[in-house]
C-alpha cells in the first residue's frame, strides 16, 4: 500500500515546485522534492505548470499536485513500494504520453522518488544502501560551478558554467575543502579587481568580464592563490550550454558569430592554454555533425558531456554511442521523469563504456537524492553547483556524511577518473 501526499513549495529561485510524500503500510512517510531547469533541452519530459497568470506569474504547480493526489495515487495505491520498476511502469501507464505531458514529469518524478525514499526509510537504510547493498562504494568527484553565466546570471558571459574539478586528492572531504578554499580566494580576487561578487543561480560568482577566457584565467589564478596545483590537483570544467548560444550550427560567443568548426577550434585552443578536463554541451542539441567533429578533435583528451543532447534518455544515449557524438552523459532524473528510466540511462552509459555525471538543476531544493544516486550508481562524478548556498551545499554535505558513514568502504573517485 502506498498513500501519497503533495504540496506546492518554493525552489531556490523562488519559483513554485513540487514536494511529494509517500506513506507506507507500516506508517513510514518520506518526502521528495523536485528540481527545475532554466536551460532545458527541447526533448526533456514536460514540467507541468498551471499557466494561471494570477498565481506565481503562471508558474504554479497546483495541477501537478492534483495529479499526484488523483490519478497517480490511484495508479500506485496497491503496489509494493520496493518494486520500483512496477511503480514507475504504473506511473507511465497512468500518463500514457511519451513526454509525460498529461500528468507532468514533475508530478511523476516526485512520486517515483518519494516511493524510493519511503521504502528505504521503512527498511532503516540510507537511500544509497537501499539501492546498493554491498560495498565498496565510490565517492563522486564534485564539479563545482564557481562562475555563472548564460541563462543562470545577468552578466555578460556567454558560457553558462565554469567549474572546479578537485580530482587530485585522496578523499572527498579533502577535495571539497580545496574547492571551498578556492571559492573564497576567487571572491577576494574579484574584489581586488572591483568586479562583482554577486552570485548567479547556482551560487557561483557572476561578474562581467572582458571575455569567457578571462573566467578560465581567474580560476587558474584562484587555484594557485589557494596553494593548489592547477591540472594536477584541481582542473577545470565548462558547461557551454551551447543550445542557448544559437541555432542550426551557428553560435555567438565572445561577441563573434561562428559555425561549429570555429567553435571547435576555440575549444582546441583552450585545451592548450587551460587545465580543462571536461566540456558539457560544447555544441547545440541540434548539431550532431558538430558534435562528431568535436569528438574527433578532443574526445581522447577531454570528457565531452551531453546534457541537452541526451536529456537522460536511454535511446538518445544509445544513438549518441552509435554516432560517436560524445563520451559522457549528464544524468538529471527530472529530464526523463522516473528513477527507473534514470537507472536505464546510467546502465546505457556503463554498457557503452561511457562516463556519467549525476547533476542538479539550476532551480533546486534541499533534496539530496542525487548525492545518494551518485554513490549508489558508482558514476564517480556529481555536478551540483558552488560550494555555497544551502540548496547546493546540501548535496555536498550529504556526501560528507556518507563518506564518514562508509569509512574504509568508501573510495574517492578523483585519482581514478582524472589521472594526471
Ligand atoms: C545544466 C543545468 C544544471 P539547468 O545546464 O547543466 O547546471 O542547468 O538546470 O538550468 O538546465
Ligand atoms: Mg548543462
Amino acid at each position: 500500500m502506498i498513500r501519497l501526499d503533495a504540496l506546492e513549495i518554493l525552489d531556490s529561485r523562488g519559483q513554485p515546485t513540487l514536494a511529494v510524500a509517500a506513506q507506507l503500510e507500516d506508517g513510514t512517510k518520506a518526502w521528495a522534492r523536485v528540481p527545475s531547469g532554466a536551460s532545458t533541452g527541447s526533448k526533456e519530459a514536460l514540467e507541468l505548470r498551471d499557466g494561471d497568470p494570477k498565481r506565481f506569474l503562471g508558474k504554479g504547480v497546483e495541477k501537478a499536485v492534483a495529479h499526484v493526489l488523483g490519478p497517480l495515487q490511484d495508479a500506485v495505491a496497491h503496489l509494493s513500494p520496493e518494486r520500483q520498476e512496477e511503480v514507475d511502469r504504473a506511473l507511465l501507464a497512468a500518463d500514457g504520453t511519451p513526454s509525460k505531458s498529461k500528468l507532468g514529469a514533475n508530478a511523476i518524478l516526485g512520486v517515483s522518488m518519494a516511493v524510493a525514499a519511503a521504502a528505504a526509510k521503512s527498511r532503516g537504510l540510507p537511500l544509497y544502501r537501499y539501492w546498493k547493498q554491498e560495498g565498496p562504494y565510490r565517492l563522486p568527484v564534485p564539479l563545482l560551478n564557481v562562475i555563472n553565466g548564460g541563462r543562470h546570471a545577468d552578466n555578460n558571459l556567454d558560457l553558462q558554467e565554469f567549474m572546479l574539478v578537485p580530482h587530485g586528492f585522496p578523499t572527498f572531504h579533502r577535495a571539497l575543502r580545496a574547492a571551498a578554499e578556492i571559492y573564497q580566494h576567487l571572491k577576494h580576487l574579484l574584489r581586488e579587481r572591483n568586479l562583482s561578487t554577486g552570485v548567479g543561480d547556482e551560487g557561483g560568482f557572476a561578474p562581467d568580464l572582458r571575455s569567457d577566457e578571462e573566467a578560465l584565467e581567474l580560476l587558474v589564478e584562484a587555484i594557485e592563490r589557494a596553494g593548489y596545483r592547477p591540472g594536477e590537483e584541481v582542473s577545470l570544467a565548462i558547461d557551454a550550454a551551447a543550445s542557448e548560444l544559437g541555432q542550426k550550427g551557428r553560435y555567438r560567443v565572445q561577441g563573434e558569430a561562428m559555425e561549429a568548426p570555429s567553435l571547435v577550434a576555440l575549444y582546441e585552443k583552450w585545451s592548450r592554454l587551460y587545465p580543462v578536463v571536461s566540456l558539457e554541451d560544447g555544441l547545440g542539441e541540434d548539431d550532431p555533425q558538430g558534435w562528431q567533429a568535436l569528438n574527433r578533435a578532443l574526445g581522447n583528451r577531454w570528457q565531452l558531456v551531453g546534457d541537452d543532447l541526451f536529456v537522460t534518455s536511454r535511446e538518445l544515449i544509445l544513438w549518441g554511442q552509435r554516432e560517436k557524438l560524445a563520451n559522457t552523459v549528464l544524468i538529471k532524473p527530472n529530464q526523463v521523469g522516473t528513477l527507473t528510466e534514470t537507472f536505464a540511462a546510467l546502465e546505457a552509459c556503463r554498457n557503452g563504456g561511457w562516463r556519467a555525471i549525476l547533476s542538479h538543476r539550476s532551480g533546486e531544493t534541499e533534496d539530496t537524492i542525487i548525492a545518494d544516486l551518485a554513490v549508489a550508481s558508482g558514476a564517480g562524478q556529481i555536478k551540483t553547483g558552488a560550494p555555497a548556498r544551502g540548496e547546493r551545499v546540501a548535496k555536498y554535505n550529504r556526501l560528507l556524511l556518507i563518506e564518514k558513514e562508509l569509512g574504509e568502504d568508501g573510495m574517492y573517485a578523483g585519482p581514478e577518473f582524472f589521472p594526471r
